[in-house]
């Protein structure tokens, strides 16, 4: 079972390639069980039809699905050694394609961001936008560095991520550690609620203007599923009021693949144990996947 029924193999033709990390170790919170979401997500695509919102035919998109990565879940540096191969190997066999990670706990970002940066030819232009309830910005967390809720402060911590280029849109569960340490490095943040404040039009300027005035083109987008709103994705560990409606979200990813070359993106801290009978937080992962890929797709 692949996404939509996608291939598994990178060909002449592929753009956008889908991988899981089926990875929740470092999540701090017991009953979510991100590390099924990947085929969870997978598994519901078999029940959407095949057109976007926009109407373009979803089979004709150039994307593969490569299955899930090798993980043992307490075996921290070997998975992050292994997920770097992965990634590495993925520009080896296609320089010009566009990774996509299904996680797993928000940390699973970190590797696969280190390796994209790493990777990326023009670090001046390179710029990482987290959406998230949470700021993630702890230096440490329940199990060390590591940890989902650290991760965040790690990306900061990349050699060629700065005040300047890393910005986090929607938050609203901040602790005050981390917001006192956000605010010593100057780390730009979007509170949620303003998007009522400013209307959607606006704050998605805010956003775009941000990337704009450091002169950042190229961008990793990092979903944390807990930036929508729970109550149209509660399958979440952490379920904060005051999110993104699935439109607004839309929206924002919409404008963002319009004013910018996205380079990889990722969706993470879906928790299917919790989700509806009807899998509805899964089903909205995979609408936003797919979505976000026919958005890219109108450019390249
Ligand atoms: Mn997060």
């Amino acid at each position: 079972m692949t996404f939509f029924d996608f291939g598994e193999v990178i060909g002449q033709e592929t753009v956008f390639v889908i991988f899981g990390i089926p990875w929740d170790y470092l999540t701090s919170i017991q009953i979510a069980n991100s590390a099924i979401a990947p085929n969870k997500i997978r598994d519901v695509t078999q029940n959407l039809a095949l057109t976007t919102e926009l109407g373009v035919e979803i089979p004709l998109l150039n994307v593969v699905d490569l299955g899930d990565i090798l993980i043992k879940p307490k075996a921290i540096e070997q998975n992050l050694k292994n997920i770097d191969n992965f990634v590495k190997d993925l520009y080896q066999q296609k320089s010009d394609i566009i990774p996509i990670m299904i996680g797993g706990d928000h940390f699973c970002t970190y590797p696969v961001l280190k390796a994209i940066s790493e990777q990326t030819k023009d670090k001046e232009g390179f710029g990482v936008l987290i959406f998230d309830s949470h700021l993630d910005f702890y230096d440490s967390w329940d199990k060390g560095v590591y940890s989902h809720a650290t991760i965040s402060r790690r990306t900061f911590d990349l050699e060629n991520i700065n005040n300047t280029n890393l910005m986090i849109v929607g938050t609203r569960d901040i602790d005050i550690p981390e917001l006192e340490s956000a605010k010593d490095k100057n780390i730009t943040h979007l509170n949620a609620y303003l998007i009522q404040e400013y209307g959607l039009e606006e704050y998605t300027n805010y956003v775009i203007n941000f990337f704009n005035k450091s002169r950042i083109y190229n961008l990793y987008i990092s979903i944390d599923i807990d930036v929508l709103d729970p109550s149209v994705a509660p399958a979440t560990g952490y379920a904060i009021p005051g999110g993104f409606s699935y439109r607004e979200f839309w929206y924002i990813l919409k404008k963002l693949a319009e004013s910018f070359t996205i380079k990889a993106f990722d969706l993470v801290e879906v928790s299917p144990n919790l989700d509806l009978p009807n899998n509805m937080t899964s089903t909205l992962a995979a609408k936003l996947i797919i979505e976000l890929i026919s958005f890219i797709s109108s450019k390249v």
